[in-house]
């Protein structure tokens, strides 16, 4: 498989529930490099926008209030296949469907505060990574 870059982000319930390190530990003893990493807090501007493609969903409100209710860490990430890599670890957007040993069944609260964030394909990876990191922040080799 591809070497592949990825965003990844620890939402504002883990931040908030000291997470943060257990969190970054899975990643790197999971095999990610991590090439960039940034703690942040969006505006609920700044969140609609991450999150226009749920702009018709019933929770595009709860989750953009909650995704600017407190900071989160944003990472790029690469592996070989990191984009489902990324994904697997985090486990189901439900965390009560999350796999045992999942990031959101070990630390997510709810369907919406479920601890992590990940791209969903290449083309999503792309956009969302530009979204917070400029190409000189991003460290790979
Ligand atoms: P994922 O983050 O697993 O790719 P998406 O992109 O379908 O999931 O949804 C984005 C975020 O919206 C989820 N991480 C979750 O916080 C929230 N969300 C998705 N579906 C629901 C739902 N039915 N009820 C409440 N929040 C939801």
């Amino acid at each position: 498989m591809a070497q592949e870059r990825t965003l990844g982000l620890i939402k504002p319930d883990a931040v908030a529930n000291n997470h943060i390190g257990n969190i970054v530990k899975r990643v790197v003893d999971e095999g990610f490099t991590i090439v960039a990493l940034r703690m942040l807090r969006m505006s609920k501007a700044t969140a609609e926008q991450f999150y226009d493609v749920h702009a018709d969903k019933p929770f595009y409100g709860e989750l953009t209030d909650y995704m600017s209710s407190g900071p989160c860490v944003a990472m790029v990430l690469e592996a070989d296949g990191a984009i489902v890599k990324w994904r697997d670890l985090m486990g189901a957007t439900n965390p009560e469907k999350a796999a045992e040993g999942t990031l959101r069944k070990l630390y997510a609260e709810s369907f919406t505060m479920n601890a992590t964030h990940g791209s969903d394909a290449p083309e999503t990876a792309a956009r969302e990574i530009s979204f917070f990191f400029a190409t000189s922040e991003i460290f790979g080799r």
